[in-house]
């Protein structure tokens, strides 16, 4: 296959001129320019100027710096897998879980441990969707729990992960370990009350379901 050699670009094609901004631990002014400078040149770059500097806070400067790389890449040489796939409608996939489930599938989403990205669990569970497309509360055939964030699933995840289940004497079984016993008893808890929850969920759900 013939080669398609292509470079990045500022103002002429294939003049090589990159942007870039960055931060460094030091205050501005003509010794920090001079080593964001000795940085652009360390990344390979030539003809480099230090366009912006400012004071970024007080110990740190905020740098845009531009200059020539002389890299060039085959275009033609980069394989990227594609991944096809059919994309199911609102109504098909509704009918699809109807003829071949005949239940509603329910879906559980949670941000865990720290984590308080809900945007995208939103994103895929809030009613209004995302990108076009609805979320999972809009579908008939999704009941769609969304728990929010910071939600305790470490021990449980570990527990289920493992294929454990402590049950409700305390007594957990599977492959936790013997050490694990105050992971046992919190896996054990904070399943208790996630399943607690999903129940509540649902029984309101059901609840409302019935009163149309
Ligand atoms: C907004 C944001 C935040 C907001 C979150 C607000 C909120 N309520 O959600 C705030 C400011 C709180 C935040 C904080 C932090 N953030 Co932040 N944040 C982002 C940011 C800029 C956008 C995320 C977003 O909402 N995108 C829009 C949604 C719609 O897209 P999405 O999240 O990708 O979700 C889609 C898919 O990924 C997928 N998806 C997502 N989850 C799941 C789950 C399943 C099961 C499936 C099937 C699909 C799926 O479907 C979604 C819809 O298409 C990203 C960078 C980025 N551009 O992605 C960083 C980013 C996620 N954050 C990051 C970091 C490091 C943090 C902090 C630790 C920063 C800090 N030092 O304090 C804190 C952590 C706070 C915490 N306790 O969790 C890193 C994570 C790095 C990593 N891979 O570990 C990122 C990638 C930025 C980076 N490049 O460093 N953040």
């Amino acid at each position: 296959m013939d080669k398609h050699l292509i470079r990045p670009y500022g103002d002429r094609k294939d003049d090589g001129v990159i942007q870039l901004s960055f931060v460094l631990p030091v205050p501005a002014g003509e010794k920090a320019k001079e080593a964001a400078a000795q940085v652009a040149k360390k990344l390979g770059l030539s003809h480099v100027l230090v366009a912006t500097c400012e004071p970024a806070g007080g110990d740190y400067s905020f740098f845009v710096v531009y200059g020539r790389t002389h890299m060039q890449l085959d275009y033609n040489a980069i394989e990227v897998p594609v991944v096809v796939h059919r994309k199911h409608g609102f109504d098909e996939l509704n009918d699809v879980i109807k003829r071949d489930l005949q239940r509603r599938i329910v879906v559980v989403g949670a941000c865990i441990g720290t984590d308080s990205h809900t945007t995208g669990i939103d994103a895929i569970m809030n009613m209004k969707g995302f990108a076009g497309d609805y979320g999972l509360e809009r579908y008939p055939g999704f009941r769609a729990i969304n728990m929010g964030s910071q939600v305790e699933p470490a021990p449980a995840r570990r527990a289920q992960g493992g294929r454990a289940r402590a049950d409700r004497s305390g007594k957990a079984r599977g492959n936790l370990r013997e050490d694990d016993l105050p992971l046992r008893r919190s896996a054990r808890r904070s399943q208790d009350r996630a399943r607690a929850w999903i129940r509540r969920r649902i029984r309101a759900g059901n609840e409302a379901e019935r009163r149309g």
